[in-house]
């Protein structure tokens, strides 16, 4: 596969971007090669820069359920756009996506729209705790909420494989607060209750952790964090960035049915463009100003273009639940494929996955946390995510990131995936 354009722009990219880049994990630093500028996607594939065709299994990283240039959104993209880009003032569409969201997600009973998930992770933070007078947080090890200071403690993501335990630049204060605790262990979150009593506000989670590969909630965990939050007078958050929208139409908190108290939305609410929101009980989110005390704002929250984009995605998606069973179906049967095929070559690697969200973890070890996430073999990663973007499967250039199917991913792509996949392991 040539792929010479693409090295050209990221040399040229190189000398005035960080690293090429304007999010760590595309860099491909963790597989050892060089990103592909991508020129356009369409349905399920991507064409890079120079020419290459791809089945694309990120979507942007989850927003794409509809699969690229998905034509109602572009219609009313293209309309919005011949209207104005942005105000900075209030707009019609916003009230009816808020509406819309509330009626899908039963614990919403208001949201506010900000501009990504970082955004409304870190709002809904501030929510909780002027809500709670609380200041501590607890977060689980290997979630990512986003790069806010106080959430790049034992995060996922990027962070996982930047070699480095967070970040510097965060000053020791502003994770003062930030308590870990290790994902599908109850006893741990309990423990952090006993010793900080009344001074937690949140517990935020992924109720399927996704940014260290799909890392799925043990029968009870999401149940147990339920209880302890009430029982402690603290918020129970979560982040729905990935799964919201995605596993069906109220995320994960309706499949697993649990009621937290807020939640944050990323970019599958702008069908892609950026977007972010958190919402969730009425007596909370009262306290956002200018209702209430807690400050938060931003003149694109709620931008015209990217809010008929996501209503427009989430009304179909809402019209058609029959989409989410398809999607879901198709997807059990896709993973349970690439289970059986590294079965028949010899290998105990794991297969992690919930509906159309999933991840390959090169390890025999069961995939529970974030070490058992750790124990991957990356550099065998580093080799199959190679292979595969070398005959046209453009796969997560990261052991610790999910693999998402859209709607529109054929038999035909699938397959394409699964006859790479059995000759990188057949070899
Ligand atoms: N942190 C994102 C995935 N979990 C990747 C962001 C990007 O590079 O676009």
């Amino acid at each position: 596969m040539n792929t010479t354009r693409s090295e050209e722009l990221f040399e040229e990219a190189k000398k005035y971007i960080p690293g090429g880049v304007n999010s760590p994990v595309r860099a491909f630093r963790s597989i050892g090669s060089t990103p592909r500028f991508i020129r356009s996607g369409k349905g399920s594939h991507m064409t890079d820069e120079d020419g290459n065709d791809y089945v694309d299994f990120i979507g942007s990283w989850g927003p794409l359920i509809l699969g690229h240039d998905y034509h109602d959104i572009r219609e009313a993209v293209m309309e919005a756009v011949t209207k104005g880009l942005s105000f900075g003032a209030t707009t019609e569409i916003e009230g009816r996506v808020a509406r819309l969201i509330c009626e899908m997600v039963p614990s919403i009973e208001m949201v506010r729209m900000v501009n990504s998930g970082t955004e409304a992770v870190m709002s809904a933070i501030r929510a909780a705790r002027g809500f709670t007078r609380r200041d501590k947080i607890i977060k689980f090890n290997g979630c990512y909420h986003g790069h806010s200071d106080g959430m790049l403690v034992a995060a996922g993501s990027g962070v996982m494989t930047a070699g480095q335990p967070g970040s510097a630049g965060v000053p020791a204060g502003c994770t003062a607060d930030t308590l870990t605790a290790d994902y599908n262990n109850l006893d741990d979150v309990r423990k952090r209750f006993e010793d900080n009593p009344d001074q937690i506000a949140a517990v935020i989670v992924e109720p399927v952790g996704a940014n260290m590969g799909v890392v799925l909630p043990e029968p009870g965990f999401l149940e147990g964090l339920r209880e302890i939050c009430t029982e402690h007078g603290a918020l129970l958050i979560f982040d729905e960035v990935i799964t919201g929208f995605r596993l069906q139409k109220d995320g994960a908190q309706g499949r697993f049915g649990i009621t937290p108290d807020l939640t944050t939305f990323g970019k599958i609410i702008g069908a892609g463009m950026p977007v972010g929101a958190y919402g969730g009980r009425r007596e909370i989110m009262e306290l956002i100003s200018p209702l209430g005390p807690v400050y938060q704002a931003g003149t694109l929250s709620g931008n015209p273009v990217a809010m008929n984009a996501g209503y427009t995605q989430l009304t179909l998606m809402n019209e058609h639940p029959e989409w989410y069973t398809e999607l879901n179906a198709k997807a059990d049967r896709f993973f349970e494929a690439i289970r059986a095929m590294l079965q028949k070559y010899g290998y105990d690697y794991q297969v992690n996955h919930i509906g159309s969200l999933g991840s390959l973890f090169f390890t025999g070890e069961t995939v529970r946390d974030y070490g058992s996430a750790k124990s991957s073999d990356t550099k065998e990663f580093a080799r199959y995510s190679n292979y595969m973007l070398n005959h046209g499967i453009y796969v997560a250039p990261s052991q610790f990131e999910a693999m998402f199917l859209s709607a529109a991913h054929t038999q035909e792509d699938l397959g394409r995936y699964l006859s790479a996949a059995e000759d990188f392991f057949r070899r």
